[in-house]
């Protein structure tokens, strides 16, 4: 897809969202709710959910559009354009109930270039039912858009299964990285693994693919499966980019200031390092590492820098490239499944930078 294309789509697709604004908007007066509180709510909304890169809800629409054999956006009718965008505005807006919670959680200052909802002037704690809200604005408009569909319950089950994982990825990296104890022997690549594969991966790119598959009807058990083989794999190298550029990005590119070291997170980047550090660098990280201080933090990006992480990080962005390409050409499609699905969200984050 050429980068004329993509950006159409992408202003196709976010053109949608305020008529979903809207939707809302209309639901909450008809609870009789106030005009300040409905206002609140489309605030949130409007800060919190269409800011980003939009790839995961982009990926239901361009999904749905392969599995239905169209050669672009523009072979949809109305009413498959407005399920399929539906459906996308949902996992953006699971994404931005998640990045709220996340950022109050990890303390984070800005995130795609703004401030931190949790950081806006008069929000503060506020924050914590408006990312509940977010989540349930999804139900709502699945609800409205989807309860007549014989795959209404798949799509929910999915949703609430997707969620619960996300849940349990965030529950182990925040119980790996306490505040005021840092014990860096507790981080082993399979516990980042788990996490990042947990916290990241099921939402961010299984969710999206069956989605479009429940709503194309694409959906033997066996693509299902490869759906899982190939997307958990990808959206774990996706969260290992964002721990990578959490320390090394520049935050003008990924719109959002790196926290993973004084976070104490069990990242990508440490756990290299764990694994060739030479004992006096090794007593280096276990000092400096995991406090909320910007001398202790560079003190570790030394070191990190002594042991060429960036170097490691682009022999393993080859290797897992070229493993990902092998699984996409393995992939079968006698069923009805296509390989491009998964090869244009390849596309869209190889060597990204931001
Ligand atoms: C993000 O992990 C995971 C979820 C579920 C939001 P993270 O804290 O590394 O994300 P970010 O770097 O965007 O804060
Ligand atoms: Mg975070
Ligand atoms: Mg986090
Ligand atoms: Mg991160």
């Amino acid at each position: 897809m050429s980068k004329e294309v993509a950006a159409k789509n992408k202003a196709q697709f976010l053109a949608f969202f305020p008529d979903l604004v809207f939707e809302l908007e209309v639901m909450l007066e008809n609870y009789g709710m106030p005009a300040d509180a409905i206002n609140w709510f489309k605030r949130s909304l409007n800060y919190n959910t269409p800011g980003g890169k939009l790839n995961r809800g982009i990926s239901v629409v361009d999904t749905y559009v392969i599995l239905k054999g169209y050669k672009s956006w523009d072979e949809l009718s109305a009413e498959e354009f407005k399920k399929a965008a539906i459906l996308g505005w949902c996992v953006e807006l699971l994404q931005a109930y998640f990045l709220v919670a996340d950022d109050m959680m990890d303390q984070s200052i800005t995130r795609r270039g703004q401030p931190c909802w949790y950081k806006v002037e008069n929000v503060g704690n506020i924050a914590i039912n408006d990312s509940f809200m977010l989540e349930g604005a999804i139900y709502k408009i699945l609800r409205k858009y989807f309860k007549q569909e014989s795959y209404y319950a798949d799509l929910l089950d999915l949703l609430h299964e997707v969620t619960f994982q996300t849940e349990l990825g965030q529950l182990l990296d925040l119980i790996t990285a306490p505040e005021d104890h840092v014990d860096l022997s507790k981080f082993t690549p399979a516990k980042h693994s788990f996490i990042v594969i947990f916290k990241t991966a099921y939402y961010s790119f299984y969710l999206p693919v069956v989605m479009a598959m429940y709503l194309s009807g694409v959906t033997h058990e066996k693509d299902l499966q490869q759906a899982e083989h190939i997307l958990i794999p990808l959206g774990e190298y996706f969260q290992i980019q964002d721990d990578y550029l959490d320390c090394f990005g520049k935050a003008e590119d990924i719109g959002k200031i790196g926290t993973d070291i004084q976070d104490n997170k069990c990242s990508w980047v440490i756990n290299q390092a764990l694994r060739l550090a030479s004992p006096e660098q090794r007593q280096i990280l276990d000092e400096n590492y995991g406090r909320k201080d910007a001398e202790k933090e560079a003190k570790c990006k030394e070191v990190f820098d002594q042991l060429d992480i960036a170097g490691k990080y682009k022999a393993y962005e080859e290797n897992i490239g070229k493993e990902l390409q092998k699984r996409i050409a393995d992939t079968e499609e006698d069923r009805g499944f296509k390989k491009e699905v998964f090869q244009v969200f390849f596309d869209k984050i190889y060597k990204r930078t931001k």
